[in-house]
């Protein structure tokens, strides 16, 4: 795993300096070198790998599937959505810079994801099939909308199912992407079921995520577990309690087992990935 996330680094800083010098390069490598896990990439690399695909040949997808992402949370941590002032361990984007910079950054790495793209030596054709599915996943109906109604959700009420609908799309989307692109590469008649498979991560992920915002931050400062719910906002945790999110995480990955296991690929890489996925690291 640690050789795949090297080398994505290394063709991200390949396609870092192929930009022009100033600030927005600055803040964008800033952002996309901070040590992020890398998640989305690897589970692009690794489908493929099951299906004993060379990721080699396509590691500029992943590069764009990484930079859609960090987009997405250098404009997440802004003064207008988040304001959060640390990211990956580090001061965020417009802290570091300015606000101006910071936006231009998110905006610099959407739009170089697709050069990226266009600038692979593929069939055309293929080409066109990954860029709609990257950009369907982040755009207005995909991942933006997530966004979109969990602003709206900071004010309002959400119940489960409303809950379950902001994280499909605010976290699913970009994580069901990489099964799909992986799917069109290496075996189109089960796209659908990898798509399907990838959002159960991503709902499963994001249980677990919402989890590990209670548990870890009390855990190291020694308080008791839960102490630190906030129960302004709707989250599995303000919904269903610790222990019951706890048990949807766990059947959800056990259906993620299920699910890998219905397809024709290397079921051992990846339960692997996934097992990485869902034991994620605050
Ligand atoms: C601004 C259009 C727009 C969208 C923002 C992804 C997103 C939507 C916001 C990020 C905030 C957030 C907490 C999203 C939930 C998903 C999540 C936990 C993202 C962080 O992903 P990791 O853990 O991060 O893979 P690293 O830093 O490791 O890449």
């Amino acid at each position: 795993m640690d050789t795949i996330i090297n080398e994505i680094n290394e063709r991200l800083t390949e396609v870092m300096s192929s930009l022009k010098d100033g600030n927005v390069k600055e803040a964008m490598t800033y952002s996309l070198m901070a040590g992020g896990k890398r998640l989305r990439p690897l589970l692009f690399c690794y489908t493929l790998k099951s299906y004993g695909v060379d990721y080699h040949d396509y590691i500029d997808v992943a590069c764009a599937i990484e930079m859609i992402h960090t987009y997405s949370l250098i404009h997440d941590d802004l003064p207008g959505m988040d304001n959060d002032d640390l990211r990956r361990g580090r001061p965020t984007c417009h802290i570091q810079f300015d606000e101006a910079t910071a936006i231009l950054a998110g905006d610099g790495l959407l739009n170089e994801s697709m050069n990226v793209i266009l600038n692979m030596d593929i069939d055309s054709s293929l080409k066109v099939d990954m860029m709609k599915v990257l950009y369907d996943h982040s755009g207005v109906n995909g991942m933006i909308y997530g966004q979109q109604q969990d602003i709206y959700f900071e004010d309002h009420q959400a119940n489960l199912k409303e809950l379950e609908d902001v994280h499909h799309y605010k976290t699913g989307c970009l994580l069901s992407a990489p099964l799909i692109l992986a799917g069109l590469i290496a075996n189109k008649n089960e796209v659908p079921a990898l798509k399907d498979l990838g959002f159960t991560i991503g709902l499963a992920f994001q249980i677990q995520d919402d989890i590990l915002d209670v548990t870890s931050d009390t855990e190291t400062l020694g308080k008791p577990v839960g102490s630190d719910i906030d129960n302004h906002k709707s989250t599995y945790v303000t919904l269903l309690g610790i222990e019951q999110s706890q048990d949807y995480a766990n059947k959800l990955f056990k259906s993620c087992l299920e699910k890998i296991y219905a397809l024709t690929l290397n079921h051992g890489l990846m339960i692997e990935i996934i097992e990485k996925v869902m034991k994620r690291v605050k």
